[in-house]
């Protein structure tokens, strides 16, 4: 039996099981706050392992709490197709960023068992720990320890804004899992996710098929002048890091434009010390975020912020350190399984283009072990990281349609 245009996942229980989820860690502004592990993201675990349970899978936890559900295929020698995202959110972040990914893969799960469809390799349903790279960094943690990047002790030593562990915390919720992180191998990799840019709306197409991931580089900054006090130190005696860090937020910028238009940069996160309305900050922590779809760029935006941000502190006076807390390279995914993306596009009447990934998603490190492929659907405005994050069902429907199309068509249906 082939996979043909007619065969569909059931919207209305996706989208269900995406509205039930986002109950779970509910933000200020209608969004979600279930930062990884967080008493929030044990709960959802929670939820998704019941609906897998109720779907006849087996759940196994790997050592850095990575969820794999697991459908039997007709030959269980056969490397499984996986499927999925993260369910961990951004302090203020949106309800499908990850989950509709999470969720899609559990939805063709079901949909299988209603058609009472076989597949020879197994499917299994990834939530992946960590995603988000917030509360620790850097993103994509445990998708880095799985492909090696990473060690695992490593990624436990990771600490939170309260000096909290990563390795530590993993083993409060429970989800400190017995496996090896890692040892499975895959027949390919598929994740869903929305677009979290402008492009597809803007075209009026319903899917992309992500051929390409653009590259990161996360830089921290610490600079070091002194504290005094703000009313009766003399302008020309201040060594002011926040007048350093001001400054190089402007630096960031103007190196993003130089490599118009498709260079990006940023400071998301920032620590001034002591943080006190009358007190010069004698110290300040940031992260710089320069993303490109090439190595040579970002390259050339890390020398040109080392050079500048070394002016302007020696004007200022203060001294520096800058650290790499999270990077990877541009990613190419696999030529078949784009081309399954593609396929199932077409196949079911969507509208689609090819896309470069702006976001960096689990799939860019899956991506170094397996051959890897992503499937996108637009978000409303391109707005994402952010409570107001929003998609229609049909949208979530047509993206979870292709990744049905192209895991099932991948996993191959036995007759
Ligand atoms: O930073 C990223 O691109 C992802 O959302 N973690
Ligand atoms: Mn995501
Ligand atoms: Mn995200």
């Amino acid at each position: 039996m082939s996979i043909t245009s007619n065969m569909k996942i059931n919207s209305d229980r996706l989208w269900d099981s995406i509205m039930e989820m986002a109950k779970i860690g509910p933000g200020v502004a209608g969004g979600n706050n279930r930062q990884t592990l967080t008493d929030e993201d044990a709960e959802g675990r929670a939820l998704f392992k019941k609906w897998c349970d109720e779907a006849g899978c087996t759940m196994g936890v790997d050592a850095m709490g990575t969820m794999f559900a697991r459908r039997e295929g007709t030959d269980p020698d056969a490397l499984p197709v996986y499927v999925g995202s993260h369910l961990d959110t951004q302090p203020t972040g949106g309800k499908y960023d990850g989950v509709l990914g999470v969720l899609g893969g559990l939805e063709i799960v079901r949909q299988l068992n209603d058609m009472n469809i076989k597949t020879k390799h197994p499917i299994v349903v990834t939530n992946f720990t960590n995603e988000e790279g917030t509360r620790f960094a850097p993103a994509m943690v445990a998708s880095g320890v799985f492909a090696g990047i990473h060690t695992l002790d490593w990624a436990y030593s990771r600490e939170d804004a309260d000096g909290l562990k990563l390795g530590d915390e993993l083993k409060r919720v429970g989800y400190c899992g017995d496996e090896e992180v890692g040892a499975r191998k895959m027949h390919a990799f598929f994740e869903l996710h929305i677009e979290q840019g402008p492009i597809l709306e803007n075209e009026g197409k319903d899917i992309g098929v992500v051929t390409h991931g653009q590259g990161l580089n996360w830089l921290q900054v610490t600079l070091t002048g002194r504290e005094s006090h703000t009313g009766s130190t003399p302008m020309p005696m201040r060594i002011n890091a926040g007048l350093g860090m001001a400054r190089i937020t402007e630096l960031v910028n103007t190196i993003a434009l130089s490599h118009a238009p498709n260079a990006v940069g940023a400071i998301g996160h920032c620590d001034v010390y002591p943080n006190s309305r009358n007190i010069i900050p004698g110290k300040t922590v940031f992260t710089i975020d320069f993303r490109h779809p090439q190595k040579e760029i970002i390259a050339d935006m890390e020398k040109q912020l080392r050079e500048g941000a070394q002016k302007i502190v020696d004007d200022i006076g203060l001294t520096m350190e800058i650290e790499q807390v999270g990077g990877f390279d541009p990613v190419e995914f696999d030529k078949d399984c784009v081309d399954a993306v593609r396929r199932a596009a077409e196949r079911l009447g969507f509208s689609h283009r090819d896309l470069v990934s702006g976001a960096g998603h689990d799939a860019c490190w899956i991506n170094r072990v397996a051959p890897t492929a992503m499937v996108m659907c637009p978000c409303v405005d391109g707005l994402s990281h952010n409570e107001a994050e929003e998609i229609s069902p049909e949208w979530a429907s047509a993206g979870t349609n292709v990744l049905f199309h192209a895991v099932v068509e991948t996993a191959e249906i036995v007759d």
